[in-house]
């Protein structure tokens, strides 16, 4: 099955900016190989494979140190890839996986010893069919025992609906890509505020990742740096930052990773919003117990 959007850039630059060491990537995915690791039947898009050895290799060519990768949409509820990569990774990746409320405890249990520490849960109606409510809230219930928070995945204008529904889950709680918001409405538009007000609560971290499918304008992606300095400002203690690689769906351009990796320093212009955004907070979040 051929990918019906664009392949992840070829060769991407060595960045200018040096991360820290330790430095995670917060957000990447694997997929495929499709011959090994089936996409779902019931996928929206079907992606280009980007296997792990391909994550590991960007990640020691762009400087970090550790990847979380997360469950895309393609491969469903089928998390035998991520989970492959995580046991290739030697303590080196965490995961977050897609499950139902069929999931069963000893399912569970094996992911967290292969290194999943979150389920995701994606509210993107182009992305995926809806699914009720109270599952998602039974699931957060059964993971928090074993110490594992939700990422969530929605677009600005469904905050106001899904608000409540975040307020309720008992764990900490990781917004994908700022809350998604439009950056042609300013950091002043009702929607923008609304997710700043939300993100007043300790509970609630999000990712300043992304630029790339927020812009409206392209790269070096000026319109989203206004967004993402809020949140670091902010929130220097729960903002995360990842590559998206091999960033499913970009139709309009594929971004140079290393490109991205220079976004970091215009976001985070200070070292020690740097080593908090790259370092400090992933850990505390995936590797609590400390690194190797
Ligand atoms: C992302 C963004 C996208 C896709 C998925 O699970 C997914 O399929 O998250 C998207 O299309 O916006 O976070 O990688």
């Amino acid at each position: 099955m051929d990918p019906d959007y664009l392949p992840f850039h070829p060769s991407p630059s060595k960045p200018a900016f040096t991360p820290p060491p330790g430095a995670v990537d917060a957000h990447c995915h694997v997929f495929g190989p499709g011959e090994v690791f089936p996409y779902a039947p019931e996928r929206k898009y079907t992606p280009c494979d980007a296997p792990k050895e391909a994550l590991f290799a960007l990640r020691d060519h762009l400087g970090f140190s550790r990847n979380v990768i997360v469950q895309a949409t393609c491969h469903g509820r089928d998390n035998r890839a991520l989970l492959d990569a995580l046991r290739a990774a030697g303590g080196r990746a965490r995961g977050v996986a897609a499950v139902g409320p069929e999931i069963t405890d000893a399912a569970l249990t094996e992911m967290d010893a292969a290194g999943v520490r979150a389920v995701r849960f994606n509210f993107l109606k182009r992305l995926v069919d809806a699914a009720p409510r109270e599952d998602f809230l039974g699931i957060a219930r059964r993971v928090a025992r074993l110490g594992w928070h939700v990422v969530v995945y929605f677009e600005a204008a469904d905050l106001a609906d899904l608000a409540p529904f975040l307020e309720r889950l008992p764990t900490t709680v990781v917004i994908d890509h700022m809350g998604r918001p439009d950056v042609t409405k300013g950091l002043d538009h009702a929607d923008f505020r609304r997710f700043l007000a939300l993100m007043e609560a300790p509970k609630f971290w999000t990712k300043a990742s992304c630029p790339e499918r927020l812009t409206r304008l392209g790269p070096p992606y000026d319109d989203v740096v206004p967004f993402a300095r809020t949140l670091i400002e902010r929130f220097p203690d729960r903002v995360l930052w990842g590559t998206d690689w091999p960033h499913p769906n970009m139709k309009s351009h594929m971004p140079d990773d290393g490109a991205l990796v220079d976004f970091i320093p215009r976001i985070a212009p200070t070292a020690a919003q740097r080593h908090a955004l790259l370092v400090d907070n992933p850990k505390r979040l995936y590797w609590p117990e400390g690194t190797a």
